[in-house]
């Protein structure tokens, strides 16, 4: 169903706490600022309908959904994201950020709790069947990303009360994902300031779009 519109489709990647958030807002402030027609948005969520699923998936207890609800839940609300905000500002020409998409299912639904990939990628062809054209994965030490997405105490911790040995099978989950797709994806060390960060990103994409800035 995802036809190529004719803006290019960002997203950011990683473990809780990584920083991915900081970074897309850098991002696109970046492109904004030279003139690049940006659409910033996340999942879950980026569509009313999918921010109500949002709140369904990331509050209460652990356990509340199993594997399987999870991977039905969030490619509902990553169909309504894709149908109502992505799609549309892609073939206005846009450039749409994302905070996560497709890749953090096939991490946290398909490789944490037994092995559901296979069930991912056969619900992501059948239902998204759209890939980012460039993927950033902040790569960071788990300890310190758990204790920054902690510390924000947004009471959407759900994902982060699994706790560190959770958050170390994801961090290797994202780099073998990175293996996969190498033609999209970039790893970028996240244990560094801010703005070094965010300078490397934004050097990426700049020359992806083919753009100076
Ligand atoms: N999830 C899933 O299981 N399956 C799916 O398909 C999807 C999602 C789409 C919510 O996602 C949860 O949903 C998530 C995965 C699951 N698990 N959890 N929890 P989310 O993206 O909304 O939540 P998150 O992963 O926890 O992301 P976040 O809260 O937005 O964190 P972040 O984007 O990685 O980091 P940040 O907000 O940019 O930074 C965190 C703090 O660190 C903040 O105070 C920053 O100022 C600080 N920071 C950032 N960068 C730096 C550097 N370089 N140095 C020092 N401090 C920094």
């Amino acid at each position: 169903m995802a036809e190529q519109g004719q803006g290019i489709f960002i997203t950011f990647e990683g473990i809780d706490g990584s920083g991915k958030s900081t970074q897309a807002v850098r991002l696109c402030e970046r492109l904004s600022a030279s003139g690049v027609d940006v659409l910033r948005t996340r999942e879950p969520g980026g569509s009313s309908g999918a921010e109500e699923i949002r709140a369904l998936l990331l509050q209460g207890e652990p356990d509340r959904w199993s594997a399987e609800t999870e991977i039905l839940l969030f490619t509902a609300a990553r169909r309504d994201h894709l149908e109502k905000t992505i799609q549309p500002a892609l073939a206005q020409g846009k450039c749409v950020i994302s905070d996560r998409f497709a890749d953090s299912t096939r991490v946290y639904q398909g490789a944490t709790r037994g092995d559901l990939r296979g069930t991912v990628d056969k619900l992501h062809s059948l239902m998204i069947g759209k890939e980012p054209d460039l993927t950033f994965i902040i790569d960071m030490d788990p300890k310190v990303a758990l204790e920054r997405g902690l510390a924000r105490n947004s009471g959407e911790d759900r994902f982060e009360d699994f706790g560190l040995g959770f958050q170390e099978t994801l961090r290797h989950g994202f780099l073998a994902l990175a293996r996969d797709f190498p033609e999209r994806c970039i790893v970028v060390d996240g244990n560094r300031s801010l703005e070094a960060v965010a300078s490397e990103v934004a050097a990426f994409a700049a020359d992806r779009l083919g753009i100076e800035l």
